[in-house]
């Protein structure tokens, strides 16, 4: 080793204000486990150790943002902050017009009301759930069109978030180009496991439907993200920076959806931004009744202000080397121990593949919840279910979907743990894998009607 130099990389940032956290006993977490319905989303915060429930809205902001914040204008119309985020929006995303929204859901009503109609299909790269529940509730169809490698968590594939052109067109053959209003793409596909798509694909889907004239609107949620892996993986885009490779992919899209409690590094805040006048104008109509005036969509004036900001500091090429690489230290100690868990390594989360962790376990006794519980009652970290619970039940049968990823993610907050952290959590992880044999499932005794998996309730077996 001696002759071997390492020279690591650190964060480009120094911590400047600390937030203290409760350390808790066993015991103390079995009865917070019990009281929760062993949901990690039924438990208080003030019982969790390390918060790996999720990257939305969890960012610690810079000092940037923070003083951004004390120049809101929150007048109820034209706050300038508002213009500010047009700035930014149109010179790093590019679209021409922006509807702000409290989050990522906002835009997704908003665009799924305008341009679905009852009957219409809506291929995407992979569902998410609040995504595909608008696309639902305008009266529309998901059909999953992602590659079958997204499918598989062994594969290595490193673009697992492409689209299946193929699958693509068998739709349109199938149900006619008039009932697809668009095909919808996320950046680093979530529920795949933080999977990217390639600018080659997204140009293909392009030309595609460019000839049968279907629109292309983008979760760019986490297209930062996806930017990341085109610059480190795709040929042709070592030398371009993260914003022209952001720019490029915008470009090759009608508009977008955002959720801007992930990449934009703030608490709160979304937006739907678009290049067509007319659905702009219908956009900026309907806003106003579900969630504010069309220059404040729901947030307050300095919300809007630390998201401009944010997209500056986002793009910065030693930032997202940060956030990205924290993510694959742990996704790489947890590949040392063997630990199953789907590769390659995704953008914002590690997630642990359940039906290889738990193999005697039946989908049908919750393996990603179980294990979610477990990870928790063992060292109060908490993590987010992502399998049979998440994906709900089929609106037509009532039968679950029994999705063939059955995970727990472990997601990461923008700058706001440290490698010891991650230490922490990840040998609490080891711990259970070693025990996994011994471990039982849950069944469920409450389920809500709309995103089960926010409220629902279980019971050990
Ligand atoms: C995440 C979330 C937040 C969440 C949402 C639903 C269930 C559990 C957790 C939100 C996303 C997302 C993508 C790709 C749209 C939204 C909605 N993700 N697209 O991963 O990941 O945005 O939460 O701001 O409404 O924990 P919103």
């Amino acid at each position: 080793m001696k002759n071997q130099k390492r020279r690591s990389w650190a964060e480009p940032f120094k911590i400047k204000m600390v937030e203290p956290l409760k350390m808790t006993t066993k015991h103390q977490r079995e009865t917070a486990l019990k009281e929760a319905g062993f949901n990690t989303f039924l438990l208080r915060s003030e019982d969790v150790y390390i918060d790996l429930l999720t990257d939305s809205g969890t960012n610690a902001m810079s000092e940037n943002q923070w003083a951004g914040l004390m120049l809101g204008d929150e007048a109820y119309a034209g706050s300038r902050n508002y213009f500010h985020l047009e700035d930014a929006v149109r010179k790093y995303y590019g679209y021409k017009y922006l509807v702000p929204t409290h989050q990522g859901r906002g835009a997704e009503h908003l665009i799924s009301k305008i341009m679905i109609k009852p009957g219409d299909f809506i291929p995407g790269n992979m569902y998410f759930t609040t995504t595909r529940l608008h696309q639902e509730l305008a009266g529309g169809t998901f059909v999953d069109v992602i590659i079958d490698a997204a499918h598989n968590p062994s594969n290595t594939n490193p673009f697992k978030g492409n689209i299946d052109l193929q699958k693509l067109e068998d739709l349109i053959k199938k149900v006619g180009a008039k009932k697809i209003p668009y095909v919808s793409i996320a950046g680093t596909v979530n529920m795949a496991g933080g999977q990217p798509f390639s600018m080659k694909n997204l140009k293909q889907l392009r030309e595609l439907t460019n000839k049968h004239g279907i629109k292309i609107v983008f979760d760019a949620t986490r297209a930062i993200e996806n930017a990341y892996f085109i610059k480190t993986r795709e040929t042709g885009y070592q030398d371009k920076n993260i914003a022209e490779i952001l720019f490029e992919m915008c470009s090759h899209t009608d508009g977008a959806t955002m959720s801007a409690k992930k990449d934009l590094l703030v608490n709160i805040g979304g937006f739907l931004a678009l290049n067509d006048w007319d659905a702009f104008e219908e956009a900026r109509n309907l806003v106003v009744v579900y969630e504010g005036l069309h220059t404040y969509g729901g947030l307050a004036g300095r919300d809007m202000e630390a998201m401009a900001r944010g997209i500056e500091e986002a793009v910065m090429f030693d930032h997202i080397r940060a956030r990205i690489g924290q993510v694959e230290y742990v996704g790489n100690k947890l590949l040392e121990e063997d630990v199953p868990i789907v590769e390659p390594i995704g953008g914002h989360a590690i997630f642990l593949d359940t039906k290889r962790f738990f193999p005697h376990m039946p989908q049908i006794e919750f393996p990603a919840q179980t294990l979610a519980a477990e990870i928790y009652l063992d060292s109060g970290v908490r993590t987010m279910e992502r399998g049979i619970v998440s994906a709900g039940r089929n609106k037509e049968t009532g039968d679950h979907y029994y999705p063939k990823l059955e995970l727990v993610r472990l997601t990461f907050p923008r700058r706001v743990y440290t490698q010891a952290h991650c230490d922490v959590a990840t040998e609490s992880i080891i711990d259970v894998y070693e025990r996994r044999n011994t471990i039982k499932g849950l069944k469920m005794i409450y389920e809500p009607k709309y995103l089960r998996f926010f409220q629902a309730r279980f019971e050990k077996l």
